[in-house]
This record gives structure tokens, sequence and C-alpha cells, in this order.
């Protein structure tokens, strides 16, 4: 099976039909500021779409849309654009077998793979009420509980750094993700192994290195790292497959992973080692299951990355996270981490042993708080 081809598994089909579809914009005051090799981010605007039935049945999807489009292209400008004027007009009104067949109709567009996800979403939280089945039986998931890690951002000292892994560690995260950039990447990483002895570490270095300049690592070999991610920008896929034939640690593909299509590709060329499977950047669920599944088969570890959402956002990749390919600790922290408030009540957290239960009501997989959904709203848009 090729990753480019939406895999052909047997998902559960339910006919779905959107009557309206709402598109709300969202400004969520953050509690902690998150720097990585991209920038800083300090404010969340991100866009929740909740979607209804012809039948009534409502469901919750977010697009966790960045502010400056440097992880990828998608802004929340873009993803509120192509929700309100490509996406949501495209499939409003039409009966679909399912809603992976709602996704195949807007895949002929390029790009806007945030909102994509968005959209997708919301079809899957619908079509897991209709069935009263959680979304990770849709998905064919086993797993009932997913280890989870932290990723740290870029700290003004090492020693403030050793303190908020320190913090988490004692709150059972059970692997630690350090953003890196040059300057900021060998001196803190070790420092970081030796003082958690036994906790699986691993660098992301956000595209910040020019795969033209010398960079640390050989040294940064010698750590033992579980993984570095991306260090190269996300075409550099030659680079990456230069750098990986050099080092022992494996390379795990984040910024470079944009379709199916080009993870197989760097995949191929030897880019990488591990797959982190983001389904905001991927552009929705149905492309996350094929790069699984894909990945299955040539025996390429994955495991599932975040775009900072929210516990409605992170309600789906939980779900996706519980399929058997993802072998490696997750970015599905809890809300609160970031967010004063979450926008599901009850919100979800790490337990002790480093796991978060993978949700087993139907939707999101968590109750929607209406009220603060409104509370956070500075724009809201209806179709039809
Ligand atoms: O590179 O994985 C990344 C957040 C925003 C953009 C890119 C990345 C991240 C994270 C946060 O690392 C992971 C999370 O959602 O907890
Ligand atoms: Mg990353």
């Amino acid at each position: 099976m090729s990753a480019t081809t939406a895999a052909a598994r047997a998902m559960p089909q339910v006919p779905i039909r959107l009557a309206s579809v709402e598109v709300m914009a969202l400004d969520l005051p953050m509690i902690t500021t998150f720097q990585t090799a991209h920038g800083t981010t300090t404010r969340k605007r991100t866009i929740i779409v909740r979607a209804q039935d012809a039948d009534g049945v409502v469901g919750w999807g977010e697009a966790p849309a960045s502010e400056v489009p440097l992880y990828s292209a998608d802004t929340y400008e873009s993803t509120w654009y192509a929700l309100t004027r490509l996406l949501v007009p495209l499939v409003s009104g039409r009966d679909f077998a399912g809603p992976a067949e709602l996704a195949a109709a807007y895949q002929k567009y390029q790009g806007y793979n945030v909102a994509k996800h968005g959209l997708e979403c919301a079809a899957w939280a619908i079509a897991s009420e209709k069935l009263r089945r959680p979304l990770r039986e849709l998905f064919g998931g086993e797993k009932t509980a997913i280890p989870t890690g932290e990723s740290f951002g870029i700290q003004p000292t090492v020693e403030a750094l050793l303190a908020e892994i320190e913090e988490r560690l004692a709150q059972g995260f059970c692997r630690i993700k350090v953003k890196i950039q040059p300057g900021w990447d060998v001196g803190v990483l070790s420092k970081v192994v030796a003082a958690f002895p036994g906790v699986p570490v691993m660098g992301d270095g956000n595209t910040g290195y020019d795969p033209a300049q010398p960079g640390p690592w050989e040294e940064l070999d010698q750590l033992g790292l579980l993984m570095l991610e991306q260090p190269f920008p996300g075409d550099a896929m030659v680079e990456l497959a230069e750098l990986q034939s050099r080092l022992r640690t494996p390379v795990c593909l984040d910024e470079t992973a944009l379709t199916p299509g080009l993870t197989a590709a760097a995949l191929r060329l030897g880019a990488g080692r591990i797959v982190n499977i983001k389904p905001g950047r991927l552009g929705g669920l149905t492309p996350s299951l094929a790069v699984h599944d894909h990945c299955r088969e040539l025996g390429v570890p994955v495991w599932c990355g975040g775009l900072l959402e929210t516990g409605i956002g992170r309600g789906f990749n939980l779900a996706i996270a519980s399929l058997p390919g993802f072998t490696l600790p997750a970015d599905v922290s809890p809300a609160r981490m970031f967010y004063a408030e979450d926008l599901v009540d009850p919100t979800f957290d790490i337990r002790e042993d480093g796991t978060i239960p993978v949700p087993e009501q139907p939707g999101c997989g968590f109750e929607v708080d209406e009220r603060r959904v409104r509370k956070y709203q500075s724009e809201a848009w209806t179709s039809g």
C-alpha cells in the first residue's frame, strides 16, 4: 500500500450531511509562553468548528492555527479563509458515506492542512456520536492509555529549564523534549541527560539549523538521545538523509512530513527513521492514518505530536495515538499546561504512571463547555 493513496482500511461508515457549520475564532490567554527556533508563542488564536448534521447530531473540531507562518504556511487568517470560503461551502449539504469520504472531497485543494484537519475532526465527532462509539474504536486503536512526554520551550537559563523539567517529571511526564537552536543545544542537552538519568530525552530543532553550516551533530550523537527532531528545513530532505547516515541517533520528521506523499518520499530517501504524526500538520485524520499504516509496513516507529491544542483537539490526538504503530511517547500534555482554562470540562490530566487515558466518550472525547467557547470567541461565521 502506498502512503499517497488514502488507506484502504476498514473503518465504520456512517452517512453524513452537514446542515450547518459554525466556525469560531478564539483568543485564548496563555499562562506560559512557548519558545522554539521558529519564535515565541505568547497568544493562541485557535479556530473551533461546530458542525451539525442533518440528523441534528453535533460534532466539534479544532483547527490549531498559528499566529505567523513559521512552523508551516498555515496561519490563523489562512485557516479562517479556507474553512469559511473553501472547505465548508464545498461539503455543506452534500451526502457522504462517512467522514473519510467528506475529507476526500477537499483533498484536491492544495495546502490549508490545519483547516482541513479541523473540519474532518468535526465530521469524525459526528460519526462517533451517531455510532455511539469512541473515536479510538473507529480508528481501530487498541491502547487505552497514551504515554505522554512534555515539550520544553527555550528558556532564559539552563537552571530554569532544569527546574521546569523536574516539576513535570514529578507530575508523571515520561519523556523530555527540549527545543534546541544554535547556541542552545549540546550544552543544554548534556546537562539535561546528566540531571535525569534513565529518562528518555530528545531535541527538537524546529528547522533552525542551516545544513550548509557545521552543526553540533557528532557531539549530540554521543548523548544517547531518543531522537533528534527536524534539525533542518522541511524541504532539506537530501541534507537530512546525509545527516541521518552519519548519526546513530534517529532523526524524526516533523516539518518535512506535510503530506503522506512527502513523508513516504522522505523515508525512502533515508531522511529520518521516526515520524511525528501531527494530524493538524498532515491535513487531517485520514492522511494521518495513511501515514501510520505506511510507517507500520516499513517498520518505522511513529508518535503523536501536537500544535498546542485545547482539550477539543487533544481528544482526536489521543484517539489516533491509540493505534499500534504509535510506540513512542506523545506530545499530548494537558491543555492546562498552556491555558488558564480548557474548553472541555472536565479537562484531562496526566497520571502518575506517565499516561493519559484515551477518552471512551463519543464525539471529540470530552464534554465541550460551550459557555467557555463563547467566552473566548472573537469572531464567528455560520454556513448557509
Ligand atoms: O515542533 O512539535 C513541534 C508546538 C507548536 C509548533 C510545533 C511544535 C510544537 C510542540 C508542542 O512541540 C507540542 C504540544 O502540542 O504539546
Ligand atoms: Mg517538532
